[in-house]
């Protein structure tokens, strides 16, 4: 009702009850003027509000609705990878809003996630610190809880596994042990005390150094089991992640199918397995998880990235729809049971460092509400309520935006390439890192494999076999270099450098040519940009241009430390059709960007 009052111009609006319709969902009807919310939920009206609300922010006819709507997932959840200092990891928008919680702040948080849909939120690092658990943290939880909780957001926390050792002073956390089980019941009752309608936990268990069950002989479903018993009475979850990798393995995009698969139907029902889209590490392409197809006896959530880690971070407009989008065409969205996306929102005044990763924020809501919505519509929709309903605006920014995804792709890691990033942050290439005493999975050439004969990494059966682990007819199809689709060209084959392609050129062509359109395109963004003047405020056009300006400038600085190294073992010309790089490799190799991973660089690869 508030949200109506304040911000309705349209005619009366009715909200009425109705036991029959869906959680969440609702009904609108507008009749001579009238227009009737029925849901059967306190929350399944505001929803139905809130789509009145975009309607009539986007121009539309908001007199003659008709309008059935239930969301796809009952958790629609933001994971907040906030640490206890204030740090964000892999966040570029500034510190935690979490830090030091202003209700202001918190009261447009919580309008905008309901806006949109999202019902949860876990408020700390995957990467937890026992003190999450403490009770002056739990304080804070609740705080935030009593803030979010009108607009439907239930709050969720990151554990520690470790936490009975390094918070309780118990000698074991070992998942069977009486103690063990014993001082998480207590500490979970506290949190019920204080929040009784809590969500549950997310787990990042024996993974990049993170304690786990595995500590103690005990599977990841003995740990996720124990959790899961002790929330059960409280109605909480567990969200356990599959993100597991060791360096020993042979594959790393095989890991975590290998860990879990035999785990299998092995787990209570109020767990879920929470699984990166893809098999690695939110690359900005990747094929599916196969565990997706595989898992059939335990629920299983996809976690999205939305903070771009891996895609220019706050510095380049990448709309990630596309990419959601993509994970759906392989994934049937009744195969999961619930999104989960890693936020990119910070204390910036613009909350999440580019004025256009908000559309990823948004996206994100819609798309866990219903994943069969097309990014051109998300993509319109949020430029008409965030800028103007000017078509002139409206639409050559949609084509930015729908097309960014695959410009970023092209500029930084076409044709399959994935993880050639530099060593100390995930901003820019560096296909060359490799030094001694790093482990192998964490350097590029672990992932590209370059050498005299050509590109990529080798998972057929000839190779690591990881292509077993899709069903088929897919497996069959990704086996075959004639067959795999040539967008994971070099993620599963390692492709000669004079490899025919479907254009006609060589592979080395190809690549060339495809790290050159995506220079052309980011450039295109920036022309297409430049003459939006007219339609957007001053301060947001000078910072999306300034914005804009830096990501052409970055595509070009990708294209040519890539190609340049590249070139050292294709001993092939670049072509002569493109333009050719304008950097010198061996002064790429020297330079280098110092930031940290809770940084954007404010001026990308600018000297
Ligand atoms: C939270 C990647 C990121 C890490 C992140 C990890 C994860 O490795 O680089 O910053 O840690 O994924 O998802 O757990």
């Amino acid at each position: 009702m508030d949200e109506l009052k304040q911000h309705w111009k349209g005619g009366p609006v009715v909200l009425k009850r109705q036991k029959s319709i869906a959680k969440d969902g609702y009904t609108i009807l507008t009749e001579g003027g009238k227009s009737t919310i029925t849901a059967s939920t306190d929350a399944g009206l505001m929803y139905g509000a809130f789509h009145l609300l975009r309607l009539q922010q986007m121009g539309a006819d908001v007199d003659h609705l008709n309008i059935s709507e239930k969301p796809a997932y009952d958790l629609r959840i933001l994971n907040h990878w906030d640490n206890p200092n204030g740090t964000v990891e892999r966040g570029f928008a500034g510190r935690s809003i979490f830090l030091n919680p202003d209700a202001q702040r918190l009261l447009i948080y919580a309008r905008a996630n309901a806006s949109v849909g999202i019902n949860g939120t876990v408020l700390n690092n995957v990467n937890a610190k026992p003190e999450a658990l403490s009770t002056e943290s739990l304080q804070k939880a609740k705080y935030i809880a009593d803030l979010l909780r009108p607009y439907g957001i239930h709050v969720y926390l990151s554990v520690n596994f470790a936490s009975p050792i390094k918070l309780g002073g118990l000698a074991t956390a070992d998942p069977l042990d009486k103690s063990v089980v014993a001082w998480w019941k207590k500490k979970v009752a506290e949190i019920y005390q204080l929040i009784p309608d809590f969500g549950g936990f997310l787990v990042k268990a024996n993974s990049e150094g993170e304690p786990g069950p595995c500590d103690f002989g005990r599977t990841h479903a003995d740990g996720a089991n124990m959790l899961a018993d002790v929330l059960k009475k409280h109605g909480g979850i567990v969200m356990w992640r599959a993100f597991v990798y060791n360096p020993q393995s042979s594959d790393r995009a095989k890991q975590a199918y290998e860990e879990f698969m035999p785990l299998d139907g092995q787990f209570r029902s109020n767990v879920i397995i929470q699984i990166k889209n893809g098999p690695v590490d939110f690359q900005p392409r990747e094929p599916y998880s196969p565990l997706f197809t595989s898992m059939q006896k335990t629920p299983m959530m996809v976690e999205f990235q939305i903070t771009q880690e891996y895609l220019g971070a706050a510095n380049h407009l990448v709309f990630l729809a596309p990419m959601w989008q993509e994970f759906f065409d392989y994934v049937k969205p009744g195969q999961v049971k619930a999104m989960a996306g890693v936020a990119n929102i910070g204390d910036d005044t613009n909350w999440c460092g580019h004025h256009f990763a908000q559309a990823n924020w948004y996206a994100f809501g819609r798309l866990a509400w219903n994943p069969t919505l097309k990014s051109e519509t998300i993509a319109d929709e949020w430029l008409r309520q965030t800028f103007t309903n000017d078509n002139r605006m409206v639409k050559p920014m949609t084509k930015v935006m729908t097309e960014s995804r695959e410009a970023a792709v092209n500029y930084m890691m076409p044709l399959g390439l994935h993880h050639i990033f530099a060593g100390g942050h995930h901003y820019g290439p560096e296909p060359w890192y490799a030094p001694a005493g790093v482990r192998r999975d964490w350097t590029p050439p672990y992932y590209h494999r370059a050498d005299a004969e050509g590109l990529g990494f080798d998972r057929t059966s000839k190779g690591t076999n990881a292509v077993e682990q899709y069903p088929q007819p897919l497996s069959t199809q990704l086996n075959d270099i004639a067959t795999c689709p040539e967008i994971f060209l070099t993620w599963f084959h390692h492709v000669p450098w004079t490899y025919k392609m479907r254009s006609g050129r060589t592979f080395w062509d190809e690549l060339c040519h495809k790290y050159d359109q995506g220079v052309q395109e980011a450039r295109q963004f920036l022309a297409t940009w430049d003459a939006m003047q007219p339609y957007v405020d001053k301060q947001r056009f000078d910072e999306v241009q300034h914005k804009l300006r830096i990501q052409a400038r970055d595509a070009v600085w990708w294209r040519d430390a890539c190609l340049l190294y590249f070139q050292t073992f294709s001993q092939l010309p670049i072509p002569a059709d493109m333009e050719h790089p304008v950097h010198n490799l061996d002064e790429m190799k020297k330079y280098s960007i110092r930031i940290t991973m809770y940084e954007n660089p404010p001026y990308g690869y600018t000297k």
